[in-house]
């Protein structure tokens, strides 16, 4: 086998996962809001809230580190994806720094395991199929070297989960 990297993709809700970071599809202000970023603050409980105060915002296509509190991830890395507007507003660079800057964090605090929720899909509207290749590619490209083991994209939908893997079983040929 050539690779000891365990890349896969499963349907779930991102905040029952039991890994070492799960990562958060935030927005600048990193103060919550709805789809996956409303169900983490749920689920870690107000500290969360006072944690990412502290942070004071991030950029888009960046990412800040906070403890997961309540959830059973140890951390929360919380990355701001672009808004999708077209594809010409360096939609696709920003959402591949996103990956790469959450496993750099991962590695900081040397996290073995670590869960993506399917970035700007949801209420940014970055098509699918193109953002699952742009997390796919990216990941595999920063993973190794870093403390990372085992990367599960985790998908809210049957659908989503359907892209993630057809690409994955498209790219282990
Ligand atoms: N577990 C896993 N995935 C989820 C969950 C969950 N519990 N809930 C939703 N998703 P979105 P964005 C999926 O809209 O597009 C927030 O208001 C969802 O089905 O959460 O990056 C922030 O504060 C979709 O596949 O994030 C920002 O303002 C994916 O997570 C803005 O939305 C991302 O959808 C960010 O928009």
């Amino acid at each position: 086998m050539e690779s000891a990297m365990k890349i896969d993709a499963l349907q779930a809700d991102i905040t029952t996962l039991e890994v070492d970071a799960i990562v958060n599809a935030a927005n600048q202000s990193l103060m919550g809001g709805g789809g996956v970023d409303g169900a983490i603050h749920r689920a870690a409980g107000k500290e969360l809230k006072e944690a990412c105060r502290a942070l004071d915002g991030c950029e888009t296509g960046d990412a800040k580190l906070t403890e997961g509190f309540k959830l059973p991830a140890r951390y929360v890395i919380h990355a701001v994806g672009p808004v999708w507007s077209g594809g010409k507003r360096d939609e696709a660079l920003k959402l591949a720094s996103c990956y790469r800057r959450a496993l750099e964090l991962a590695d900081s605090v040397d996290a073995r395991s670590i869960a993506f929720p399917s970035i700007s899909t949801g209420i940014y509207r970055f098509p699918i199929e193109r953002a699952a290749e742009i997390a796919i590619q990216t990941v595999k490209e920063t993973l190794p070297g870093t403390s990372v083991e085992r990367v599960t994209f985790c998908c809210f939908s049957e659908r989503d989960l359907a892209v993630y893997e057809a690409l994955l079983n498209r790219s282990a040929r």
